[in-house]
């Protein structure tokens, strides 16, 4: 209770930070985008980690106001990068079923990409196969909203939800995120390493992008280049990195 208090207050009081994890094309090459994470550091508590203030967020409401400094956050950081001449990028942001709930979602984010000036492609939502649960008409209309303004969707932690065959079919996320527990054993696990590489392969057939997450060691990479993954995320190729490090990173890639 002290703790959603607090949260209620953090964005104005300084206390929220957005790090960025870049993604790269598995060669190690290119880097294709980067995903916001927030980062509350509390007054007394120190760095609270999200897995810890995200779920209280939902549950009392405060993630529309915190998701919603987070993507207003992220656009201006993004329009920096663009204006920096990393065009081509994008920033993947975090989203909460509980935001989609909200009937002007859509809409509000894409006054934020006018307001930066941000083409629609400069942005990504991730959104958690728990999505394909919900059979809510205006988490529907936002999406269908989102996507009528070319504003991709990623489908986070792939693999560990619900995601099934006829929901893909109904809902065509243009990017999937292998959940990094399928690339823990990647690749002296067989199993582990078949999900991986048909995971890749269904996301291809539905049109979608693919990206590995969790890349801790150079065998993982070069297994994600080989079954042709479209992106490798993880501490491998680089931790999150606040706003100043991922300038550097841009400037300098692995
Ligand atoms: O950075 P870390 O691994 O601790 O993140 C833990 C979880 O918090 C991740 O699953 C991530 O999706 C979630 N998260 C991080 N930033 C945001 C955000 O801005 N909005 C939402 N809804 N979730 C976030
Ligand atoms: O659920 P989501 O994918 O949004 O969570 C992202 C979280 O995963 C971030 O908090 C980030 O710190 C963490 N993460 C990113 N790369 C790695 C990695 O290589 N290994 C581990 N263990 N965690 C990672
Ligand atoms: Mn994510
Ligand atoms: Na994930």
């Amino acid at each position: 209770q002290q703790l959603a208090h607090d949260l209620r207050g953090a964005a104005e009081a300084g206390q929220l930070a957005l790090h960025y994890q870049p993604y790269l094309t598995p060669d190690g090459r290119r880097v294709a985008g980067a995903e916001a994470l927030l980062r509350w550091q509390h007054p007394e508590r120190g760095m609270i980690p999200p897995a810890d203030f995200i779920p209280l967020a939902e549950e009392t409401g405060l993630i529309v106001d915190v998701g919603e400094w987070a993507l207003a956050t992220a656009c201006a950081q993004a329009a920096r990068w663009r204006a920096a001449g990393h065009g081509g990028f994008t920033v993947s942001v975090n989203v909460s079923l509980v935001q989609l709930e909200n009937e002007s979602f859509a809409a509000r984010t894409a006054a934020l990409l006018d307001a930066h000036r941000l083409p629609a492609e400069a942005l990504e939502l991730e959104v958690t196969e728990s999505l394909a649960l919900s059979h809510s008409a205006t988490i529907d209309r936002n999406v269908a909203a989102l996507r009528a303004q070319g504003i991709r969707l990623a489908i986070d932690d792939f693999g560990t939800g619900y995601a099934s065959f006829s929901y893909l079919r109904r809902f065509p996320a243009e990017k999937l995120k292998i959940d990094r527990d399928f690339l823990l054993h990647v690749p002296d696990n067989a199993q582990a390493a078949s999900l991986v590489r048909m995971i890749v392969a269904m996301g291809h057939a539905l049109g979608a992008k693919v990206t590995g997450e969790g890349v801790e060691n150079a065998r993982q990479l070069a297994f994600l280049a080989e079954v042709g993954c479209d992106f490798a995320q993880g501490f491998f190729l680089s931790r999150p990195l606040d706003a100043d490090a991922m300038d550097r990173f841009l400037d300098a890639p692995w």
